[in-house]
């Protein structure tokens, strides 16, 4: 097994520890005696930097939510001056204002050798070929993974999102060994090369996925790796940490979050209470060593839980499990509480159902109502009416036991449903409009 870099990643658990406090002291202190923004952020929940003297007492730092970023929209919010920043990438704020992200050279190097370690952790190096079909440009995910790529030897075909026949092509000629791209987009680079006649599993040299960026659930991993004969990796990071930076390894067993570069809490959502291993909440984040745009207690939103065991593969640091959706993707569907991945969790253990599904939630009247459209798969379709039938009793009900409401289920035919290059988006809220 390939190990970047061993003397941290493999480190024991209680020197961890003492260099993850040595790194939030050091940061904290800088903050409060360089940044008006933090300093005041401080002083107004009434801690000093001396109040922090074990790496629990992070818990009485305030905490940070993207809306700091938006309200201090571009930059003045940054610890480094102009002159200090080397790079800036911009999300695209599908609410509001977008969130503007700084880099200094360290910055970037922390970042490179973050996704360093972790594409070693999914058994990537010299002689691998990655093709990078994540967005180059203002997205953290083409450039992320590009010098993360390059600095372990690889190879790297910065494709980028888009043309995919041509994406297909280039695949085979340069017998590319890895893809890194959102799951939703590999789902339909695999269905472009059916059309055109190539199969990912017989006709390319195809092993490995770098899959995320957005919410995906194991039975998708499991249809991924069956159909294309590839082993899938989840891959994590927001913009506001750097970018992609944590995957999993080989065990597949959860996403190794570098604890030199960044402190992880999960918080129950309501009361902001930090919640032991295992509990499921709020993921936050403080990374521990960026200069530009340091994150103290960043409320990112997702869900998930930590392992705080030592991995079987020997890495030390603490993992989060799979991303089981957003605080603020969580549907409240007639009073009950439905997020997006219970619906592909549940709906991928159906063989008859194929790997594409659409919510649409409604307002009829006074009451909710959620539609689920999902294409019926490709072996499954038949213009029998009773078949069909039979395939849509049994999706409702399955979605009745997990979900505890009636849903409405339409199929669709297979290839009937958008197909999308970067994030998918798989819920329409009528709602809202
Ligand atoms: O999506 C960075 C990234 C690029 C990650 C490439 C992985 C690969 P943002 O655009 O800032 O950054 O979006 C961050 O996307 O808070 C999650 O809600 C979601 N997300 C990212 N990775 C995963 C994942 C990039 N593996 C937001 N599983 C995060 C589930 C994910 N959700």
């Amino acid at each position: 097994m390939q190990v970047w870099d061993p003397r941290i990643e493999m480190m024991p658990r209680d020197e961890l520890l003492r260099l993850q406090y040595r790194l939030l002291k050091t940061l904290v202190y800088r903050l409060y005696s360089f940044s008006e923004f933090y300093r005041r952020r401080m002083k107004d929940v009434g801690v000093h930097p001396d109040d922090i003297r074990v790496l629990e007492d992070v818990q009485k730092l305030p905490f940070m939510y993207k809306h700091d970023l938006r309200d201090n929209y571009p930059d003045t919010i940054f610890t480094a001056s102009r002159e200090e920043l080397v790079r800036y990438h911009v999300s695209s704020g599908t609410t509001g204002k977008p969130t503007v992200v700084g880099y200094t050279p360290n910055d970037l190097k922390n970042w490179t050798e973050s996704i360093a370690r972790s594409l070693t952790a999914c058994g990537l190096g010299r002689g691998d070929v990655i093709q990078v079909s994540y967005g180059y440009g203002l997205f953290t995910g083409g450039l992320g993974l590009h010098y993360g790529a390059e600095r372990i030897g690889a190879t790297v075909l910065p494709t980028s999102v888009g043309n995919t026949e041509r994406q297909i092509e280039l695949m085979q000629d340069l017998h590319v060994t890895a893809i890194a791209c959102t799951p939703s987009y590999l789902l339909h680079i695999g269905e472009v090369a059916e059309k055109m006649g190539i199969s990912i599993r017989d006709d390319t040299d195809l092993q490995r996925g770098i899959l995320g960026a957005e919410p995906w659930s194991d039975e998708m991993r499991k249809r991924i790796q069956d159909w294309l004969g590839i082993r899938a990796y989840d891959i994590y990071g927001t913009s506001e940490i750097s970018g992609p930076m944590f995957t999993e390894c080989a065990e597949q067993n959860g996403i190794h979050i570098w604890g030199d570069i960044a402190l992880t809490e999960i918080i129950d959502p309501d009361t902001g209470e930090s919640l032991a291993p295992g509990e499921k909440g709020e993921l936050t984040m403080t990374v521990l060593q960026k200069e530009a745009l340091p994150m103290i207690r960043y409320r990112i939103g997702d869900i998930t839980t930590v392992d705080d065991d030592v991995c079987a593969c020997g890495r030390s640091h603490p993992r989060i499990m799979r991303i089981m959706g957003r605080v603020d993707d969580m549907l409240i569907i007639r009073g009950i509480n439905v997020f997006p991945s219970q619906i592909e969790h549940a709906l991928l253990e159906i063989p008859e159902v194929g790997r594409h599904f659409q919510i649409i939630v409604d307002r009829k009247g006074v009451l909710d109502a959620m539609l689920v459209r999902v294409e019926v798969a490709a072996e499954a379709f038949s213009d029998k009416i009773s078949d069909l039938m039979s395939i849509r009793k049994l999706v409702e009900h399955r979605l009745k036991t997990v979900l505890n409401i009636g849903v409405d289920v339409e199929l669709v035919e297979p290839g009937t449903l958008p197909r999308f290059e970067g994030k998918s988006k798989k819920v329409i809220d009528r709602r809202e409009l």
